[in-house]
């Protein structure tokens, strides 16, 4: 039976070990070859005068990243990796691979992100590579854990739809018979809807589709987003929810993923609760101290703003009390100066992790932002059904995944954090 490699310690007597050719290194009486699965790496270790020819000779044919069956006695040694390596007494080449690779795993030349992506397959086998997706596997379980911990109902929503959520820009027409479709931006629209179902606290993991016309560091066409929508709650109560669940997810990771960690280099720091709130007007202030474009109120914050303010403050912050101008439709005005809203997003330092609002409930209300916006409300006339036949009070969130990974493991690329990007000019793998 296969034992997994990181299972084979110094102690143990015989093992046998299925894995990857990570190194062939032939030192005349001796050669080494390094064995990888998921969980470790172990040393193989071939005398050639002690071990059979048939051994012998399938060790010196095998290519790396060949999947190889060992099995042998294990001693322990002090210079090969864990502390032991293996003298094999069998030896089967499993599945050759070709060479050249098309990548090299072994990371003895690095390569570029667009020959990794080519071959993400390959990329992947890399232990910091493993790592990344570990982490963000045990990130994403402990998110949706904690959510159902707090009441939510897991919910999945239509991603072909027929109406833009957030205004109309950015959306990817599909031929669909003979409508006229999109793929979906946001669950915005179907997770306000559960509101109107009753189901009081809802939370998606999905994907999102934004047509994004330019590459960046931090955008893709193609995002993961956690969505949550909660009942008779306001803006203040899903802001603590999101803070909440951003520290338990970094607690998680924390305690979970102490080797992954570890492979990356990464010094996770737990954000300390509660998160600053900083009204908008404020954050212009900070960022125009410092910044070269000055911004004026009401315009959005631009990459260097989100820099400047992410230096001041140095934490996870948010930014509440935004103009209602240039927040999405359905954001609900505060009914003393409509001219703010009950909108806030959260900001890594480094960048924007997630938006969120208290939504309008009101019928008419929504109505005339819809007009406002410019938008037609025939168009949501499904959505706005739901707010005539008793609508409760709701808020909600929309986090990206791929950014919360990036920000926690300070990858330098979104791309890092996802197995296959989607991007501009990016469509296979
Ligand atoms: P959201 O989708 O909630 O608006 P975001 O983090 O994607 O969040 P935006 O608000 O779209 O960010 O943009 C923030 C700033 O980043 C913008 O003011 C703009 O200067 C810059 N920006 C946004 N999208 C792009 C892009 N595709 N290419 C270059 N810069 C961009
Ligand atoms: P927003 O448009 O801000 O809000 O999206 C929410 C979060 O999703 C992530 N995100 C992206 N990540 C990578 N590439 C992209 N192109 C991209 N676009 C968005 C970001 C962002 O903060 N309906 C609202 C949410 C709500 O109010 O509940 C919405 O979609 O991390």
């Amino acid at each position: 039976m296969r034992q997994p490699i990181r299972a084979v310690t110094p102690e143990t007597e015989s093992a046998e070990i299925v894995g990857w050719v990570h190194e062939v290194r032939d030192l005349g009486g001796l050669s080494f070859f390094l064995i990888r699965d998921r969980t470790g790496i172990i040393q193989v270790t071939i005398p050639k005068k002690k071990v059979p020819a048939e051994i012998l000779d399938t060790a010196r044919s095998v290519s790396r990243e060949s999947v190889v069956r060992v099995q042998g006695t294990v001693k322990a040694i002090e210079k090969a990796p864990g502390g032991r390596e293996i003298v094999p007494e069998e030896l089967e080449i499993i599945s050759t691979a070709e060479s050249p690779l098309p990548l090299d795993v072994a990371e003895k030349v690095s390569a570029e992100m667009d020959t990794r992506l080519d071959s993400r397959f390959l990329d992947a086998r890399k232990p910091r590579v493993r790592a990344i997706f570990f982490i963000r596997s045990a990130a994403t379980c402990a998110a949706t854990a904690f959510l159902a911990s707090r009441g939510c109902i897991n919910i999945t929503t239509p991603k072909i739809v027929a109406a833009a959520t957030e205004g109309g820009t950015e959306l990817f027409p599909i031929a669909y018979f003979e409508k006229e479709a999109f793929l979906n931006q946001s669950p915005q629209l179907y997770k306000q809807m559960m509101m109107a179902a009753g189901f009081e606290a809802v939370f998606e993991l999905g994907p999102i589709f934004r047509a994004e016309e330019h590459n960046t560091v931090r955008h893709l066409n193609e995002a993961t987003s956690l969505d949550v929508e909660v009942s008779f709650a306001d803006h203040n109560d899903v802001m603590e929810l999101l803070e909440d669940l951003i520290v338990h997810v970094y607690e998680t990771v924390a305690k979970d993923c102490a080797d992954a960690l570890e492979e990356l280099g990464v010094d996770l720091n737990v954000p300390a609760k509660p998160f600053p709130r900083i009204p908008y007007a404020e954050a212009i202030e900070i960022a125009n101290r410092t910044i070269e474009e000055k911004l004026a109120f009401g315009d959005d914050l631009s990459p260097a703003a989100e820099r400047a303010i992410g230096d001041t403050v140095g934490q996870h912050y948010f930014i509440v009390d935004w103009p209602t101008d240039i927040r999405p439709y359905y954001a609900m005005p505060y009914p003393d100066r409509p001219e703010f809203c009950k909108a806030f997003d959260l900001m890594h330092p480094r960048m924007e992790l997630s938006s969120g609002a208290q939504r309008i409930h009101d019928h008419d209300l929504l109505v005339e932002r819809i007009r406002a916006k410019g938008l037609s409300p025939e168009s949501f006339e499904f959505y706005l059904k739901t707010f005539r036949y008793g609508m409760p009070p709701h808020a909600g969130w929309g986090l990206g995944i791929e950014r919360l990974v990036m920000t926690m493991l300070d990858l330098a690329n979104i791309r890092e954090a996802v197995l296959f990007p989607r991007d501009r000019h990016r469509l296979t793998p």
